[in-house]
């Protein structure tokens, strides 16, 4: 039973019997997530007062310039999950390849791969705009005992067991789902701690929202440029607003609350999209059908789509299921006009 003012750590552990393969794995393995993201947030929130911001000089593996904060993120998560020894592999939009962990004792027992977005929206973090974690969990697929393979984390987001985002906003929270609803938590900064603030959170299945980057207009696809002109059009509860703040998470979280449909379709620059299918959109995908929202690439369900390499990009369409709904028929009637 949850109720209001619950810490996150009492609701972690009053709800671990709900889950089926419950061991206290998963339960602590949120627990760690919980302590980086704390640490991380500590950061966040002073990098305006020291020289911790500006590239860090590396490139990651989509040729992106990474930020120390990127950098500092990245290294928290992976120790933290790493050093507990929860979970048998990571893998991250930072690093190149997946990290296998415990891969020369034989006897570790651990279950559970994770894979990380660790601080998305990073260009926004010079700027003081909020920016946030995205975490995606799956029961490995290999024999445990094993190193894990590139099997483990190719799998479809239908498999997730859990995942979740930290969104360091005007407050920070944890949002996260293990397949029972979706449920948030503010952190109050005073005392560190978390306490369930948005209970069993759901998307309206109608909003006036609708969030994508229109200074690439003329490069997306004809069915995404008559869906965004109907969401502009004077008819019934529209034109709708427009609300684009570039950082996933901090985008979602606000459609989830009001209602709306965040789109990052694919483009004449973009061949792919731009987000990634195992550190985003999967993750997303999951919280929002969670949440009874919906997440599509404009043709098919986000979460069966097989993936076929670690930094896949997709299209991604997602919100409030009506919306979503929309967009779609825009998208299939553009493909019969063009076939
Ligand atoms: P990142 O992983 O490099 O931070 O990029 C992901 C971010 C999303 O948070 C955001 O919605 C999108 O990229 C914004 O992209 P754009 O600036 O092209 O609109
Ligand atoms: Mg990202």
């Amino acid at each position: 039973m949850s109720r209001k003012n619950q810490t996150l750590g009492e609701f972690i552990i009053e709800n671990q019997q709900a889950f089926k393969y419950s061991s206290g794995e998963l339960s602590r393995l949120i627990n760690s997530i919980r302590l980086a993201a704390k640490v991380v947030n500590h950061e966040v929130n002073k990098a305006g007062l020291v020289d911790i911001l500006g590239a860090a000089g590396d490139t990651n593996i989509q040729g992106e310039d990474q930020q120390k904060l990127d950098v500092y993120a990245n290294k928290k998560f992976i120790q933290t999950l790493t050093k507990r020894n929860i979970v048998c592999g990571i893998a991250s939009e930072e690093e190149d390849d997946f990290i296998a962990i415990n891969s020369q004792d034989e006897n570790h027992g651990n279950k559970y791969i994770v894979l990380i977005d660790p601080l998305d929206g990073s260009s926004n973090i010079d700027v003081n705009v909020s920016v946030g974690t995205i975490f995606s969990i799956y029961r490995r697929v290999t024999p445990v005992g094993t190193a894990v393979t590139i099997e483990d984390f190719l799998q479809k987001g239908s498999q997730q067991v859990a995942a979740g985002y930290i969104v360091y906003g005007t407050s920070t929270m944890i949002v996260y789902t293990t397949g029972h609803g979706v449920n948030g938590f503010t952190l109050n900064p005073a005392i560190g701690t978390f306490y369930l603030s948005h209970p069993n959170m759901e998307f309206p299945a109608d909003g006036k929202i609708y969030s994508v980057n229109e200074g690439n207009y003329i490069h997306f696809p004809q069915g995404i440029k008559s869906y965004i002109k109907y969401c502009q059009m004077e008819e019934g509860d529209r034109p709708y607003t427009s609300r684009y703040i570039g950082s996933l998470v901090s985008d979602f979280h606000r459609n989830m609350i009001k209602g709306g449909i965040y789109i990052y379709p694919k483009s004449s620059k973009n061949y792919e999209g731009k987000l990634r299918l195992l550190y985003e959109c999967n993750p997303m995908a999951f919280i929002a059908e969670q949440a009874k929202g919906k997440a599509s690439d404009g043709f098919n369900r986000i979460m069966d789509i097989e993936p076929t390499e670690l930094h896949q990009r997709v299209p991604f369409i997602c919100g409030s299921r009506n919306m979503v709904d929309k967009a779609e028929e825009f998208m299939r009637n553009a493909r019969t006009l063009n076939s």
